[in-house]
């Protein structure tokens, strides 16, 4: 199974490790092509190596190539939304992890998608039920 990772990078990175926790979860059912989603040396404000529009390319081939995508949404970011976004117009079936003791919302466009599943969780090891109970109901 090919998994795709959607964490916030520019919208900011104090998830990081919850993301890179949640992705070595996620590599017991598969590849994830986005494991540099979760590293925590990433630096957002730093020169990019690739180009965006090179970003944009790989990571959209990657986002359609996949089974599923695996969204972490606490942080508000543009390129999870866009990402949640273009999985359900290609009908990539998207799992949506959201915490709401962050003491933010989720968006009313994620949220009420009926395309996107999503699940409120509290702790890690909930995030990982949702996964496991997503992931078997897809295959
Ligand atoms: O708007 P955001 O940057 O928060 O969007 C994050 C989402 O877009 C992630 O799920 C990624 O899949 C994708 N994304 C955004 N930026 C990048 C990136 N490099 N590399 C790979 N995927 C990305 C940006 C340069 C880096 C040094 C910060």
């Amino acid at each position: 199974m090919k998994i795709y990772f959607s964490g916030s990078i520019r919208g900011g990175r104090e998830d990081a490790e919850i993301y890179a926790r949640l992705i070595a979860y996620l590599k017991q059912y598969g590849s994830v092509l986005t494991e540099h989603v979760g590293n925590s040396q990433l630096t957002p404000g730093g020169e990019d190596r690739f180009s965006k529009r090179a970003i944009h390319d790989r990571d959209l081939d990657w986002l359609l190539e996949a089974d599923v995508v695996v969204a972490e949404a606490t942080v508000p970011s543009l390129g999870v939304g866009y990402e949640i976004g273009r999985a359900v117009e290609n009908g990539v079936p998207v799992l949506c992890l959201f915490r709401p003791s962050a003491g933010r919302q989720l968006s009313a466009m994620i949220a009420g998608s009926p395309n996107v599943f999503c699940v409120d969780y509290s702790t890690e090891e909930e995030a990982c039920q949702a996964i496991a109970r997503f992931l078997k109901k897809v295959k």
